[in-house]
């Protein structure tokens, strides 16, 4: 088994998390406005914990997830500048307090720091696949949600994402297996949750 193997395993659950009706949405171009808002700075405060997890984790990495575990945090550092460029252009308050779901996600990742480094490797991953395919579902996105449904769903994020299921599947390899899958689905819940943040539908 492959960690790609996992969303169909748990389709009802990826349905949730990657065709939710805050992407339908920005997909159709309805979302009300504030709410992608409130989303985009709750993701900046989310791109911050995430970059500080995966430096814990590169710290324990094996040797042959170092390189992809390095380029990946440059990225994120990357995206954390993208979102300051974002909100100066939008006049967002990027100093807002986190949300209880992104709050219950950073605590995720902090316990994630407690598992094996097989584990939050696929739970990296998983984050990090669950995101290409919600706004991969969304694309091409109604205006004036283009430009950002573009930015997260790069080919070379995409190629981020298949390299980051290469590691996971090495380290996985003399690991238990299926140790890793309560971490998937811990992730995917995390990710509707966040989501839900954003907007409940009526
Ligand atoms: C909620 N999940 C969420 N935000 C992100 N930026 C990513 C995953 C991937 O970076």
């Amino acid at each position: 088994m492959s960690v790609v193997d996992l969303p169909t395993r748990h389709a009802a659950g990826w349905d949730r998390a990657t065709r939710h009706p805050f992407l339908a949405a920005v997909a159709a171009g309805t979302v009300p406005e504030a709410a992608f808002r409130t989303w985009l700075v709750q993701d900046y405060l989310f791109v911050g914990d995430l970059l500080r997890f995966q430096s814990r984790l590169l710290a324990r990495a094996p040797r042959a997830a170092q390189a992809i575990l390095v380029a990946g945090a440059a990225a994120l550092v990357d995206e954390l500048a993208w979102f300051e460029k974002v909100a100066v252009e939008e006049g967002l308050d990027l100093s807002a307090t986190r949300l209880p779901a992104t709050a219950a996600y950073d605590r995720l990742l902090t316990g994630l720091d407690g598992v094996p480094v097989p584990e939050a490797l696929t739970a990296l991953w998983a984050l990090e696949r669950v995101y290409l395919d919600a706004w991969s579902f969304a694309a091409p996105g109604a205006e004036p949600y283009r430009d950002f449904v573009a930015h997260w769903t790069t080919p070379e994020f995409a190629a981020y994402v298949t390299e980051l299921a290469t590691v996971a599947d090495e380290a996985l390899a003399g690991a238990d297996r299926g140790a890793a899958e309560p971490h998937f689905v811990a992730v995917v819940e995390a990710e509707i949750a966040f989501w839900d943040m954003a907007w409940e539908p009526a």
